[in-house]
């Protein structure tokens, strides 16, 4: 039996706190719970790749096979690959969506279908990690619309309010998990040494005095008047506030985790850097509104500029919005710079 001095009084693993949050659902079945459980395994499995980022070209082979004979697959390739093989098959899925995939990917025939849509970014910020530069993998958990057969685009094209559940993996100098499913934001800290998840940052609020922004300044000059003025106002140019520090990792995941800890805003506006994203890079439905929902949750706001993302209707599966996302009252002064200037 352990004794005082060989463990620490308060560990809670993700799957105890999981289970706890269930038991304050009366109406919860479990089906959510064991979602929960093999995304956060799915977690575990990407993390253990992302820290091994680079070594493939040490240690495989120079063909197209690593040295343990599995072919060799671009990161993100492997994390959507691992989402959707743990996911498959459990029956608690009716359809899942990806921003690796153009459509829809439904459940194998072979396999039953659930009562849940699992809509994910399965390692944003990819880009960077040739830099050994911080990613992560966003999700969102939805109730099916239709009532049954295989889920449709219409169980995924949901406003944010109808989530379930969002969260995100963020791999940095520790992996983490950030979730919600409306019972406040809480997030575990992988100890690699076990492999377990520990809750590590319980009831998560967004400071009220935030510290940074972070948004690409590379593009100001692609930027509406509103977010140009708006953003001297967060420089505090014109001396009505405190200076905010400026931050920016390029990579959302760490961007917004960081902003989510040491309060601020992160935002990437609408801009005429390409006329063929006018809305900007950023998903609405990968990125935007798992965010926006762990955002509210926090006490914060995300906002397109205009309206909350919560209540902004998809109607594609890779439709793009401005984003706003941090401190209530920072995404507000956005809003009012942006009715005032454009
Ligand atoms: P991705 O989904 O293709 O990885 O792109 C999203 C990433 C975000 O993590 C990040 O905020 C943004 O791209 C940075 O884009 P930019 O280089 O245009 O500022
Ligand atoms: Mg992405």
């Amino acid at each position: 039996m352990a004794t005082s001095g060989d463990v620490p009084g308060q560990i809670v693993t993700i799957e105890r706190f999981i289970l706890e949050q269930q038991s304050i659902q009366p109406e919860a079945t479990g089906v959510l719970t064991n979602l929960l459980y093999d995304l956060a395994l799915a977690g575990k499995i990407i993390a253990s790749r992302t820290t091994r980022a680079g070594l493939i070209d040490i240690l495989g082979n120079t063909g197209e096979e690593n040295v343990q004979g599995e072919e060799v697959q671009k990161l993100d390739k492997f994390a959507d690959r691992t989402i959707y093989r743990l996911n498959d098959h459990t029956g608690r899925l009716a359809a899942m969506a990806s921003e690796e995939h153009p459509d829809l990917i439904p459940i194998p025939d072979r396999f039953p279908v659930g009562k849940y849509v699992l809509i994910f970014d399965p390692l944003d910020g990819s880009s960077n990690i040739d830099y050994n530069v911080s990613v992560g993998t966003v999700f969102s958990i939805y109730h099916r619309k239709t009532q049954d057969g295989w889920g449709t685009i219409e169980d995924c094209l949901q406003k944010g309010r109808e989530l379930v559940a969002a969260g995100y993996f963020v791999y940095g100098s520790s992996t983490m998990l950030v979730y919600s499913t409306g019972h406040g934001v809480h997030g575990f800290t992988l100890d690699p040494s076990v492999g377990e998840f520990l809750l590590s940052h319980p009831n998560i609020r967004i400071p009220e005095q935030p510290k940074y922004y972070s948004v690409n300044q590379g593009y100001q000059r692609f930027w509406s008047e509103g977010v140009r003025r708006y953003t001297e106002w967060l420089q505090g140019q014109d001396g009505s506030r405190k200076v905010l520090s400026l931050r920016h990792i390029g990579s959302l995941m760490a961007d917004f985790h960081r902003n989510l800890l040491a309060g601020g805003i992160f935002y990437y506006p609408a801009d005429a850097k390409d006329p063929s994203q006018p809305h900007g890079k950023l998903r609405l439905l990968y990125e935007a509104i798992p965010l926006a929902f762990l955002a509210e949750h926090a006490g914060g706001y995300a906002s397109d500029g205009r309206q909350p993302i919560l209540d902004i209707q998809p109607t594609g599966l890779h439709e793009r919005t401005p984003l706003f996302i941090g401190n209530r009252d920072l995404v507000e002064k956005a809003e009012a710079f942006i009715q005032e200037y454009g």
